[in-house]
This record gives structure tokens, C-alpha cells and sequence, in this order.
């Protein structure tokens, strides 16, 4: 890149302002639960770093009586995804489980939404748009920017945040607040490429004034 063309790239994304929360605005938690942290069975590296910062900004959605929806991988014990019915996936996120629960250290402000997904034994579902009733929660609430924190970056977080963006809601995806799989090396890159080609912005705690 030549060295003009690389001074405006700089600008335009110094300009480039993080919107900030306001009362059209709400968190999304994505699957912050026992088996996607280490010591799950399907652990993703580093996951419980980014509780801390999940609970500063649930805490500051909550002080501002801005709403707070956490989501959680649901299965049946026979769920598609799993190895032994030819998934991809080992058992993960059973209903009722340990490894279900929300992790110990996450922080539930009063009166979080939680909304439960792939809870159909047939169907695989990443997003947690994907047979929730979380659009219409949205709507119901006059969301228009989503802020979106959780795991694993480059499945649900990644699926969750290229469906809002098609159904027209502003994302902004707390990059602090996400962990990824990466099991191929690579994934978490691609998944934040693909999120930002799709119209989501990244943004900081720093960002947000936090
Ligand atoms: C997820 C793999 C399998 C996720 C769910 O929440 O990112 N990943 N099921
Ligand atoms: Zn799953």
C-alpha cells in the first residue's frame, strides 16, 4: 500500500467513532458456560480471562438500566453436533449438566434475559438468533445497536453476529470480551474479518469509556 493510501486507511479508521450504549442498545453474552472454559469438554483457550471484562460490562449495561441477554448452548443428550452421532463435537452443553451451567465467576445482573439454543436434537444452531425468540426480544426492547461479548469467536459469536447484522441491527463486537476455538489456526482471524466485512464494528472497554 502506497504511503498516502496508508495515512487516509489510518484516518478513516481513527474517524471511525464506537457508537456508545444508550437506551436502544443491549448487550448480548454468548455461551459463557462451564464446558466452553478450560476444564470443559470443549474448552476454549483463555476463556475465563475474558470473564472479568464480561462482568464490567454487564455491570455497566445494568447501571444504566440497559438490557443485558445472555444466551446458552442448550443441547439434548442425542444432539447432531455430538461425535457419537456423527457430529464434530464431543457431549458439550447438556441440558442440566455442569457443563451447561453458566461459569461460576460470570456475575447475572438482575434481570438478564437468558435464552437457551440448538435445543432441537436434529438441528446444529450457532447463532443465537437461530430458533430464539431473541429477535423479537430485540424489537420488543427497540434494540438498535448490539454490543456482543462471549465464545467462542469463531463459531457462536461469529454466527450471532453476522445475523444481526443482516437483520439490521449495529454490532459492535467487544474484542476484549471474546475468546475463539482456533482449532485450525487461523479461525479467529477469519471470524473477525468475516464480522467486519459484514458491517460490525470492534470496539474496546477503553472504547466505551470503561
Ligand atoms: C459452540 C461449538 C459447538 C459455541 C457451540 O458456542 O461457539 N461451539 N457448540
Ligand atoms: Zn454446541
Amino acid at each position: 500500500m502506497g504511503q498516502v493510501k496508508a495515512a487516509k486507511t489510518r484516518k478513516i479508521k481513527s474517524l471511525q467513532k464506537v457508537p456508545q450504549p444508550d437506551s436502544k442498545s443491549a448487550l448480548h453474552v454468548t455461551d459463557i458456560q462451564n464446558d466452553f472454559c478450560p476444564g470443559g469438554a470443549l474448552g476454549v483457550p483463555g476463556a475465563d480471562a475474558i470473564i472479568p471484562i464480561v462482568n464490567d460490562y454487564i455491570r455497566f449495561f445494568h447501571r444504566q438500566g440497559f438490557p443485558v441477554i445472555a444466551s446458552r448452548d442448550w443441547h439434548p443428550p442425542n444432539h447432531c453436533s455430538f461425535k457419537e452421532q456423527n457430529g464434530i463435537w464431543p457431549v458439550h452443553c447438556v441440558q442440566g449438566s455442569w457443563g451447561g451451567q453458566f461459569h461460576p465467576k460470570l456475575v447475572m445482573a438482575p434481570g438478564v434475559i437468558i435464552l437457551s439454543k440448538a435445543t432441537d436434537p436434529k438441528r446444529e444452531a450457532y447463532s443465537a438468533f437461530e430458533g430464539t425468540p431473541l429477535d423479537e426480544r430485540l424489537r420488543n426492547l427497540g434494540t438498535e445497536t448490539l454490543f456482543v461479548t462471549g465464545l467462542a469467536t469463531d463459531y457462536c459469536v461469529r454466527n450471532t453476529v453476522l445475523d444481526a447484522c443482516k437483520l439490521g441491527y449495529r454490532v459492535v463486537v467487544l474484542e476484549d470480551a471474546i475468546r475463539g476455538l482456533d482449532a485450525t489456526p487461523g479461525d479467529c482471524e477469519r471470524a473477525m474479518h468475516d464480522m467486519r466485512a459484514a458491517g460490525a464494528i470492534t470496539a474496546k472497554a477503553r472504547d466505551l469509556g470503561l
